[in-house]
């Protein structure tokens, strides 16, 4: 059996990690290296290592993680002033982590082009 990733130990209970929201789909940690003021990592319970292995069954859950990042990001007081969502993919992107996951970074302001 394939090694299990960092995020599903946390899941799985066998690591600590700050979640700080849960239900049957998902689980949202803070995480460990922030990149702004809020960072957050909106999890699928499901193991997708990436978006490139996301098919057409994987649409609702896909989209349920948007909801939340919605909700998070105005809960953490973000919603007006603005915040990204990103999904780090494969070498290029820099994804360290291959269990699916969504970045919500706000609470400062963002350059464009992305570094
Ligand atoms: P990515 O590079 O897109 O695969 O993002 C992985 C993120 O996971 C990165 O921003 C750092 C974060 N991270 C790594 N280890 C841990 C950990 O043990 N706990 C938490 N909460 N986050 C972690």
């Amino acid at each position: 059996m394939a090694e299990k990733t960092l995020f599903q130990r946390i899941m799985d209970g066998e690591l600590p990690g700050d979640i700080v929201y849960e239900d049957e789909q998902c689980i949202v940690l803070r995480d460990i290296n922030p990149q702004a003021p809020v960072h957050l990592l909106i999890i699928p319970r499901k193991p997708i290592p990436s978006l490139n292995e996301i098919t057409e069954e994987d649409a609702t859950l896909v989209g349920h993680l948007f909801v939340v990042a919605r909700q998070m990001a105005e809960r953490e007081g973000i919603a007006r002033t603005g915040y990204r969502t990103v999904f780090n993919t494969g070498p290029d992107a820099q994804q360290s982590v291959y269990h699916l996951h969504l970045h919500l970074l706000g609470g400062r302001k963002f350059t464009w082009p992305p570094g």
